[in-house]
């Protein structure tokens, strides 16, 4: 048997997102740049995800803590508030122990990247002597939003209107975080995105999911309050920088896509002829919703590739199904990464999910932004205003967006003036992403640095 070499001067970091899809990758992905770095890397989450998915990779290690909801994850819970409450107590715990069996192996931890979304990681590394670092999966002017809203200098957050945000444009009620657009919605994940402020100061780092040159005043206003330091995108490296080899998906696979037939389907398909269109892992739409997206996407004639999740199936009218059979695939999960990637792709239909936002940015695929709730709506709004990658589409009286603007929206961007002008535009943003985390480039020298921190202060 080959015999194993505890180093112990290499450091360990332990990476604990919360568990959903859209802060387990980007918080994976970085886990991995580190590994790439020289620094060992493990990745916690819930045992309800760890016992369903398969990685296929073993740079980072995977562990498990518990959410206090082993067999069904949140879906168990009676409620929001219910889950945070019962993951900050079951989770500070079982993280304990899991630093303990780490300390035990021979591997001990020496920092913590957390998710924001736990602020009570934090505790644990304060009351362990560990060094701490937060992690944001969302952009740079939503944090700034939530952090101004917290501090109180909102005392109600729909001033944001009226108060100028520094390094932020002036935002419409649709343009914010669906938290106070709709007041009343969600109270205990409102609760949870201003607490992520509770303790922050209190953190050695803070890394944000975003780049330099796309939020740069925003950026240099942060640098005045946190040891910040942005490190993204975090898509893996062989679709941006090509630095890391063999590094060409998201590892975790929580839904396994359907089969090959997508990527064999998009094959035979024209230059920029293709629509993808998916609302990520956790919007529900309405029922109306569905079917006006349904028939605003057979009205636009393109061809499409349509991620609909088994538990949205139901919604979508059987007769679409039939009448489209020619036009385009529904699948119910995408390698998304190598579908935007495809040269057939000619736009992307989004929620503007923020690691969606980035993906079709860093791929240079104009977007058409249909946002649902969240960030999403603020994301949508840098979209077509600040980077002027897309195109928003409205919603009407309803709050509906109708199968009209579906359709017109697709055009815009498939077709024509309108359509070349977010194309370049989106070209433009992917050089951009591309130069940040290439060797040199502003995230790859952050993430540099944080490393160097992490190994000196091993030394110390
Ligand atoms: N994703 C995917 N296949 C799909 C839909 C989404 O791999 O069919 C990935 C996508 O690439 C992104 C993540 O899931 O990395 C979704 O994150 P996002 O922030 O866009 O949205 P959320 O799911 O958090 O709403
Ligand atoms: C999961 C649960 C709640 C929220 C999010 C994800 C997010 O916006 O990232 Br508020």
């Amino acid at each position: 048997m080959e015999k194993k070499v505890i180093d112990s001067r290499v450091p360990h970091v332990l990476v604990l997102p919360y568990p959903a899809r859209g802060h387990i990758n980007p918080m994976l992905q970085f886990a991995k740049r580190l590994v790439s770095k020289g620094i060992k890397a493990t990745l916690a989450t819930t045992l309800f995800i760890t016992n369903s998915v398969q990685s296929e990779d073993n740079s980072v290690a995977i562990e498990s803590i518990s959410d206090g909801y082993d067999t069904g994850g949140f879906t168990e819970a009676e409620s929001v508030k219910a889950y945070l409450e019962r993951f900050k107590t079951v989770g500070s715990k079982t993280l304990i122990d899991l630093i303990e069996k780490m300390d035990a192996s021979g591997h001990p931890i020496n920092c913590i990247v957390y998710d924001p979304f736990l602020p009570w990681a934090l505790e644990v590394v304060k009351k362990l002597h560990l060094h701490g670092a937060a992690f944001f999966t969302q952009s740079c002017a939503l944090l700034a939003i939530y952090y101004h809203v917290h501090k109180g200098k909102l005392n109600d957050p729909l001033a944001i209107m009226n108060v100028p945000i520094p390094g932020l444009p002036l935002l419409d009620v649709l343009d914010l975080p669906s938290f106070f657009s709709v007041p009343g919605s969600y109270p205990a994940y409102l609760e949870m995105v201003l607490n992520q402020f509770s303790n922050l100061e209190t953190a050695d780092w803070v890394l944000i999911n975003t780049f330099d040159k796309l939020e740069t005043e925003v950026v240099n206003w942060m640098e005045g309050i946190w040891p910040m330091k942005t490190i993204g995108p975090t898509l893996p490296s062989m679709f941006l920088d090509k630095l890391v080899k063999g590094e060409n998906a998201y590892e975790l696979n929580l839904w396994k896509p359907n089969d090959g037939t997508c990527m064999e389907w998009l094959d035979t398909r024209a230059i920029g002829s293709v629509v993808y269109v998916s609302f990520g892992s956790m919007a529900s739409l309405g029922l109306e919703q569905m079917e006006e997206v349904a028939w605003g996407l057979k009205g636009s004639n393109s061809y499409f590739l349509w991620v609909v999740r088994d538990s949205e199936k139901e919604k979508v009218p059987s007769k679409f199904v039939e009448e489209t059979r020619e036009k385009g695939l529904l699948l119910n999960w995408s390698p998304q990464l190598e579908v935007l990637a495809h040269r057939a792709v000619g736009s992307f239909l989004t929620h503007c999910g923020w690691n969606s936002t980035l993906e079709g940015m860093s791929l240079g695929v104009p977007l058409v932004a249909v946002p649902q709730w969240t960030d999403q709506p603020t994301n949508a709004k840098y979209v077509e205003e600040v980077w002027g990658v897309g195109v928003r589409a409205k919603v009407n009286e309803k709050g509906i967006v109708s199968r009209e603007e579906v359709e017109l929206r697709i055009k815009e961007v498939m077709e024509g003036e309108k359509g070349e002008e977010l194309k370049r535009n989106a070209s433009k943003w992917r050089e951009l992403a591309k130069e940040a985390v290439d060797e040199g480039g502003s995230s790859d020298k952050n993430i540099e640095e944080f490393v160097a921190a992490i190994r000196s202060k091993e030394c110390a």
